[in-house]
């Protein structure tokens, strides 16, 4: 893809990633309707959907030969990353937005040839924007982001995790995870798989860690993160299939190696 055709889709995908930002605000206080899906503490709501549609529609009316891969299932069946594939979740951190009104996302990214081109992370109830473009840097609204520093101790990082991770798991030995808290300085759950991408652009996080991602939480992430200089990979180092869901970690290159090497043991021993 080049610079000209990114910046085109990159204004048209801002300006919808604001408006229906501005969308969700508007009805914030509107009641809403609350269904599960996979388990109880899954959520969706009719925003989660209107918002995906939202974006599905006008996609297809202006790029109707581009593919869209969506959590909510207005999507395409895409089976390949060939060609320009829009990776849309709606709403990253559907709980916060229902028990807090606050703390979530919309995350769009867009991958041309299953290259990252354009990362949108939208902060809806804050009004932050990241963005990103291949190449060109990442931003916090108008403000560029700075590159992550070239040398971190470990024992003053500050990373994203969440409870399952110290919990009996089948992905890890849960005492090597308790090591790695208690290793590092300190840790943060905010429920947003985007959000904590972003702060790990922002350099607010060094790193962060998930179970069970899929490509709608990770793809704008991803190419934020990269702009800045920081990597993503599956939790045990290797290369991020978006089209399968995986355990991911994304971070500054400099802790990588040893959250992989140091903690990552595969298996329950
Ligand atoms: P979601 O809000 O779009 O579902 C923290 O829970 C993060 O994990 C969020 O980014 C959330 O995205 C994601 N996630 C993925 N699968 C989930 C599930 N089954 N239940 C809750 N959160 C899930
Ligand atoms: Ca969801
Ligand atoms: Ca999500
Ligand atoms: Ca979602």
């Amino acid at each position: 893809m080049n610079m000209q055709e990114r910046n085109a889709i990159y204004q048209l995908a801002r300006e919808w990633v604001l408006e229906a930002g501005q969308a969700i605000r508007k009805r914030m206080n509107t009641p809403l309707t609350i269904e599960t899906k996979a388990d109880a503490n899954d959520l969706v709501t009719t925003m989660d959907k209107d918002t995906e549609y939202f974006f599905m529609n006008n996609i297809k009316k202006v790029y109707p030969d581009h593919l869209i891969i969506g959590e909510e299932g207005y999507g395409d069946d895409v089976t390949s990353l060939d060609g320009t594939v829009w990776i849309i979740d709606p709403i990253d951190g559907t709980m916060n937005f229902v028990h807090q009104k606050r703390n979530f996302a919309i995350s769009v990214g867009i991958y041309h040839d299953g290259v990252g081109e354009i990362g949108l992370i939208y902060d809806v109830m804050a009004d932050h924007l990241y963005s990103a473009k291949k190449g060109e840097g990442a931003f916090k609204n108008d403000t560029p982001l700075t590159p992550l520093p070239d040398s971190k101790r470990f024992d003053e990082a500050i990373l994203g995790v969440n409870h399952f991770w110290l919990c009996e798991n089948h992905l890890v030995n849960e005492k090597k995870m308790q090591e790695l808290v208690r290793t590092v300085r300190g840790t943060r759950t905010y429920g947003s798989a985007a959000l904590e991408f972003a702060y790990v652009a922002e350099g607010v996080m060094d790193g962060y860690i998930a179970m069970g991602l899929s490509a709608w939480d990770i793809a704008a992430g991803i190419v934020i993160v990269k702009e800045v200089g920081g990597v993503t990979t599956t939790s045990f180092g290797e290369p991020i299939n978006l089209l399968q869901s995986a355990s991911v970690l994304t971070c500054n290159p400099v802790i990588h190696e040893r959250i992989v090497n140091g903690f990552m043991l595969k298996g329950r021993k």
